[in-house]
């Protein structure tokens, strides 16, 4: 068996992303009765509105769920709490170093997943007790680190004991069958999920992902010491030429204030923060969640079948993938 679907109990090693604002109940709800490990996205939130979530995704699945920990969150302290006290099975962090509350969330039962982006913090929470980690390149929407999924994650792969899944760029079975190529051993998947029928998102985030070109991407905020890749539209413009200007950070920060919301909630695709992934040029369709998981992993399934014939240069393996 997958030591991810081991460690998660689930029937797929695959995590819905953590994406601020729009991983609320219904979506990890369905995320999880596909198969997969549907999480709640607690960045930005309040104690009081995780444990509604909490309380929802209970009531539309009996599978396991995950939280999201956005580690620059100013009440993180009490999100931790409202995890050890609510059972949360699993928890991804992001945004930061969470070894200082892995140990408190172990001992409460909780399976510690941080999202990484370097090596470096990946050596500090598997000596801080996580059970795996995610590798997450900078293809990927929202708050991202430097290094990109191919190069990330094998070398995560070779520094570390515990399992390594990859993020960053996955969108279909091709990008599963790579992370699996690269040694990761479960994936989680962001943007594609953004489209799924359960996802609450506006109609609006929902159309621009699925208009968006290859190219449709960019990393603002890199001044700030947050870079988030976002869609590029006229916040990203003004953003950016105030970071080419040296602005004070400030300003920029007071510009992207609420920005998430007015995209999330309120389909400003002219002036909100409209976080994708790169991948979001490769999806074309609004799908359910389970049939977005089912579909990955068949195209992954027949890559493997078909693909073996890599090996013929070789001459170790024939095009059909029999011995010569
Ligand atoms: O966290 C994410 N993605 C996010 S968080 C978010 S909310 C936000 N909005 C604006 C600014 C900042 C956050 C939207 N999307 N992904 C996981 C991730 N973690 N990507 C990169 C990192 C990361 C980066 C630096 C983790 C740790 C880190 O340094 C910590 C250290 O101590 O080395």
């Amino acid at each position: 068996m997958n030591p991810i679907c081991e460690l998660l109990n689930t029937e797929y090693p695959i995590l819905q992303g953590a994406m601020a604002r729009i991983a609320d109940a219904p979506l990890a709800a369905a995320v999880s009765n596909g198969g997969g490990l549907g999480i709640i996205a607690s960045g930005g939130e309040t104690k009081d509105w995780l444990i509604d979530e909490i309380d929802k995704v209970r009531a539309l699945t009996d599978k396991p769920f995950g939280v999201n920990l956005m580690l620059l969150s100013p009440n993180i302290d009490d999100l931790v709490e409202v995890i050890c006290h609510k059972k949360v099975p699993v928890v991804t962090t992001g945004a930061g170093n969470p070894g200082k509350y892995i140990a408190q969330m172990k001992a409460h039962g909780v399976t510690v997943i941080p999202v990484v982006a370097s090596v470096a913090l990946a050596i500090r929470v598997e000596r801080a007790g996580a059970d795996a980690v995610i590798g997450e390149g900078l293809e990927a929407g929202g708050h991202v680190g430097e290094m990109t999924t191919m190069t990330l994650i094998p070398q995560l792969v070779d520094a570390l004991k515990i399992p390594v899944l990859a993020a960053g760029g996955i969108g279909d079975g091709r990008g599963i069958a790579a992370a699996f190529m690269l040694g990761a051993l479960g994936v989680q998947v962001g943007t594609r999920f953004v489209v799924a029928n359960e996802c609450t998102v506006s109609d609006n985030y929902k159309k621009a992902i699925l208009k968006a070109k290859d190219s449709d991407t960019v990393t603002t905020g890199r001044s700030t010491g947050h870079p988030v890749r976002v869609l590029k539209n006229r916040l990203t413009k003004q953003v950016l030429t105030l970071e080419k200007n040296f602005a004070d950070p400030e300003e920029i920060a007071r510009l992207c204030t609420g920005r998430l919301y007015d995209a999330v909630k309120l389909g400003d695709m002219d002036m909100g923060s409209v976080m994708s992934g790169q991948i979001a040029g490769l999806i074309s369709k609004e799908q359910a969640a389970a049939e977005i998981i089912k579909e990955m992993f068949e195209e992954a399934e027949k890559i493997y079948e078909n693909r073996v014939s890599i090996c013929r240069a070789r001459g170790t393996v024939s095009r059909d993938g029999e011995k010569p």
